[in-house]
């Protein structure tokens, strides 16, 4: 009878221990790829990391159970082999932070934190559960990772660079090519070449990370060229999903979720899977959430998500259609900007910009620049967002000056050869890229301001397109007699006072406005009002019949137009 029992009790207990092995092994299924089911589970936190208009970092939290993945070097290569002759603790002990010195007066992160967790530490692999049974090519093509920096904290470049090669299949990582914008220590990059396949170029004076990027590109010998900030940490599996899409279609641009490394703590957190890259009228690039069709038409979670831009820094793009692009416009300096100009020019031009969910990596996201701009961080930033505005905002470039209007009247230099790039290539209209791609950016009412055009106790006044003249002022002002003045157009509704001809005496007539016709293009001179291409004025001269242009002479009454506000 004992014996029985003592039987019973045995067999329950292996029950038991199945059922909760069985249960544990449920539980796991649907979190955990293949190669990890044997990787250790932890409870994590599950965070939504963005830029908000103002620029400050805000961290939304929510407590999750995550499986915490630990990511190993990849198979068959060993740490010796993936660092070869580098030293790491002696490259890092030579720049150890002072007792106390503020951790974060150099780098604007907390120094003393990113040197405690070392090169290599576990993250939380934050993707979607469902990217772990993706499949890609085994044939995709290698890539050249470029990173550029000014003044990078060793150990966060450090991180950077082995994240990529313990993280990637080796097969798929050509090189990467360090671009040290001349910071102070020239051997905070050179000592990094000695880690196999890593290249170091260092710029004989400060460039800016625009030209940076572009030597980078230059120097590159992979057809796929893969940037990344210095101070960044790629996640599982990373690169794959990126370079498929780009192997699939060569005008695709691609960009992981950024999640947040914490500047305090560098904790790695999630960031939310439901937002893509927008701006206002000023420039100012934020995350925002996914139109909500959009999101209601995502039934799959490791599909891409089309962006309207990027935030820049980090993102794949095939290598001969970023020299067909026009590379970057290497007049913009230090800092800012560029994402906007490459994004509205890749959609114009052809391609497409995409955010991929399956894809992540980190960036340790800053509330300051650590490092000086020459000309100063406004300047610098106006200097580059009104190229990218001049260069493809055509029209709409009015809203980016009325929401910032000290970018009026500073200096930008030359758009001559960037213009002369976006006629080559045949690209579209802004107005396009808002219909097509951005509908969701509201513009702006438009504060209609109707002005009389009174010339001697006389109004303009438009009968019919063909008949324009001079007629008594009505007190009761009517349609006809009412013009808005937006430079360089003078309008009534969706027509525009056009000239006939280029040539003195030539009549003006009303047609429909377009932004290209420049025979719609005016200035005011003085009192007259001066046709821009001819440089001939509006005369009302034959008073009988519509006004005319002739050589200007603002002195004759004639000319002279004096505009009143309708209130
Ligand atoms: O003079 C310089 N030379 C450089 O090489 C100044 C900077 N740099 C390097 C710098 O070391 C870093 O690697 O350029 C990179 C970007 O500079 P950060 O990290 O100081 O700026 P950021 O993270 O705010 O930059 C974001 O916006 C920039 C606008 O010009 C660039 O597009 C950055 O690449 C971009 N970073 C990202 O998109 C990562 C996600 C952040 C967001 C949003
Ligand atoms: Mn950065």
């Amino acid at each position: 009878m004992r014996r029985i029992r003592a039987n019973a009790i045995a067999i329950l207990t292996v029950a038991w221990i199945l059922g909760t092995f069985y249960y544990l092994w449920q539980d796991n299924k649907p979190h955990t790829s293949p190669s990890s089911a044997s990787q250790p589970r932890a409870v994590g936190i599950k965070s939504h990391g963005q830029k908000s208009a103002s620029g400050r970092l805000e961290i939304h939290r929510e407590d999750r159970t995550i499986p915490l993945i630990v990511t190993q070097p990849s198979r068959g290569e060993g740490q010796g082999q993936l660092m070869g002759t580098f030293d790491e603790k002696s490259y890092l002990a030579s720049k150890q932070l002072k007792a106390g010195e503020d951790p974060y007066r150099e780098h604007a992160f907390n120094l003393q934190e990113s040197d405690r967790i070392g090169s290599e530490r576990a993250i939380r692999d934050t993707r979607h559960y469902r990217c772990a049974s993706v499949n890609f090519d085994p044939d995709l093509p290698p890539t050249s990772i470029i990173i550029t920096f000014h003044n990078e904290a060793r150990s966060t470049l450090l991180r950077t660079i082995k994240s990529v090669l313990t993280r990637s299949p080796p097969s798929l990582i050509q090189e990467i090519i360090l671009v040290d914008d001349f910071s102070s220590d020239p051997e905070d990059c050179q000592l990094l070449s000695q880690i196999p396949k890593v290249r170091c170029l260092r710029n004989a004076r400060r460039e800016g990370l625009i030209r940076s990027r572009v030597r980078g590109a230059g120097a590159a010998s992979a057809t796929i060229l893969t940037f990344l900030d210095s101070h960044c940490e790629v996640n599982t599996d990373w690169l794959q999903p990126m370079l498929q899409r780009v192997k699939e279609d060569h005008t695709r641009v691609v960009s992981p979720i950024i999640d947040v490394i914490s500047l305090d703590n560098f904790a790695y957190l999630a960031a939310s899977a439901d937002l893509r890259g927008g701006f206002d009228w000023s420039l100012h690039f934020k995350w925002e959430q996914i139109p909500i069709e959009q999101k209601m038409a995502r039934n799959d979670p490791t599909q891409p998500i089309r962006t309207p831009v990027i935030a820049g820094g980090i993102f794949v793009m095939d290598k001969s259609w970023f020299n067909h692009l026009g590379q970057y416009d290497t007049h913009m300096d230090i800092w800012g900007g560029e994402n906007f100009e490459l994004s509205f020019r890749v959609w114009m031009c052809g391609g497409s910009l995409e955010i991929l969910p399956c894809s992540r990596v980190g960036h340790v996201f800053r509330k300051r620049h650590p490092y000086d701009f020459p000309e100063g961080n406004a300047l610098t930033y106006i200097k580059n967002t009104r190229r990218a505005a001049e260069v493809w905002m055509d029209d709409y470039k009015q809203y980016y000056y009325a929401a910032r209007p000290s970018a009026q009247g500073k200096a930008f230099g030359s758009i001559a050869d960037r213009l002369a790039l976006r006629q080559r290539l045949n690209c579209h209209s802004f107005r396009w890229y808002l219909e097509n791609v951005y509908p969701e950016l509201k513009i702006p009412e438009q504060e209609v301001v109707f002005s009389l055009l009174k010339q001697s106790g006389l109004c303009l006044e438009s009968y019919t397109s063909d008949s324009l003249g001079l007629a008594e002022c009505k007190s009761n002002i009517p349609a006809s007699q009412k013009w808005m003045l937006i430079e360089p157009q003078i309008r009534q509704h969706d027509l525009c006072l056009t000239i006939t001809a280029f040539t003195t005496g030539s009549k003006v007539r009303m047609e429909p406005c377009s932004p290209k016709e420049s025979r719609q293009k005016w200035k005011a001179r003085g009192p007259a009002l001066q046709h821009v291409v001819s440089g001939l004025c509006l005369d009302s001269q034959p008073p009988v019949g519509p006004p005319v242009i002739t050589q200007c002479r603002p002195q004759l009454a004639s000319q002279s137009w004096e505009p009143q506000l309708v209130t």
